[in-house]
C-alpha cells in the first residue's frame, strides 16, 4: 500500500502516528509526487485533492479518519482500537473529532488569512472563537495523566498530537494567542505526548515540514519538480 503524505499536514501526520504505533510501516509506502501536488493537480488521483490518501489494491482511499478505520480493520490483531469497550471507543472518536473538526479544520479554513495586510479581522473571530469552543471541550474530555484517554496510545493521541502542533505553531501567526495557552489538562497533556516515541517522530517530521516552509525550501524544491515535469 502507499500512504500519499506530506511532512506538515497534520492530517497525514495522524495516520502516520498510527501506522507507527501499529508496527505496520514495512507495509506501506510513503511518497507525495510534489509537481502533480503543488500543481494543484492531486484530484487526478483522489477527487477531494488532499492528503492523505491510502493507495491499496482495490483502489484509493481519501481522508484521514476513514484511512484510520480501514487500518485497525485490515490489521485487527494490531489495531489500537483491540480491547476497547464500546464507551472506551467512543471516547476516542470524541477526542478525534474534536482535534479534526474544532482545532485542525478551523485552523486550516484560516490559512487564507496569514498575511497581515490582507487580513480580515472577522474572519480570524468566527474561526479562532470554534477553534477556543473545541479547545474549552477538549480540556473537559481529556485525561489529567497519561494518554488523551484511557491507558495506551490510541487514535485519540494520534490525531490531537498535530492539531496541538498546529495550534501552538500557526495559531500565533495569525495574530492570536495559541488556545493552549488557556488550559490546564490540555497543556500538561501537549507537553506529555512529545514525549511518546510515535508522536514525537510524527511531530518532528512536522517541524521539518514548517522549516521547509518557512525557509522557502519547500516552495524551490516545488518549483524545480514543476519544471522538471513540464
Ligand atoms: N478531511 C481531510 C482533510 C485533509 C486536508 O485538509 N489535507 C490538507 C493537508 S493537511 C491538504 O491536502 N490540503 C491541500 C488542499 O486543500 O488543496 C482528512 O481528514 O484527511
Amino acid at each position: 500500500m502507499k500512504l500519499y503524505t506530506g511532512d506538515l499536514s497534520p492530517y497525514s501526520a495522524k495516520v502516520r502516528i498510527q501506522i507507527y504505533a501499529m508496527g505496520i510501516s514495512d507495509d506501506i509506502t510513503f511518497d507525495l509526487p510534489i509537481a502533480t501536488f503543488y500543481q494543484g493537480k492531486f484530484k487526478d488521483i483522489s477527487p477531494i485533492g488532499r492528503i492523505p490518501v491510502l493507495e491499496t489494491d482495490e483502489g484509493i482511499i481519501p481522508e484521514s479518519e476513514v484511512i484510520a478505520e480501514y487500518l485497525d480493520e485490515l490489521y485487527p490483531e494490531k489495531s489500537l482500537m483491540q480491547g476497547k469497550t464500546l464507551k472506551e471507543k467512543a471516547d476516542i472518536r470524541v477526542i478525534s473529532r474534536i482535534a479534526d473538526t474544532y482545532l485542525m479544520n478551523n485552523i486550516f479554513m484560516a490559512l487564507s488569512q496569514l498575511d497581515p495586510s490582507k487580513r480580515n479581522e472577522a474572519v480570524i473571530d468566527l474561526l479562532m472563537g470554534q477553534v477556543e469552543r473545541g479547545m474549552a471541550a477538549l480540556e473537559k474530555h481529556i485525561n489529567a495523566d497519561g494518554f488523551a484517554t484511557g491507558t495506551t496510545l490510541s487514535r485519540a493521541d494520534a490525531s490531537l498530537a498535530p492539531a496541538l502542533f498546529m495550534c501552538e505553531n500557526t495559531v500565533p501567526r495569525f495574530g492570536r494567542t495559541s488556545p493552549i495557552e488557556g488550559t490546564t489538562k490540555v497543556k500538561d497533556y501537549w507537553r506529555r505526548i512529545q514525549t511518546n516515541e510515535h508522536c514525537k517522530r510524527a511531530l518532528d517530521e512536522m517541524l521539518r515540514g514548517l522549516q521547509a516552509r518557512m525557509d522557502g525550501s519547500e516552495q524551490k524544491l516545488a518549483k524545480a519538480a514543476i519544471a522538471k515535469a513540464t
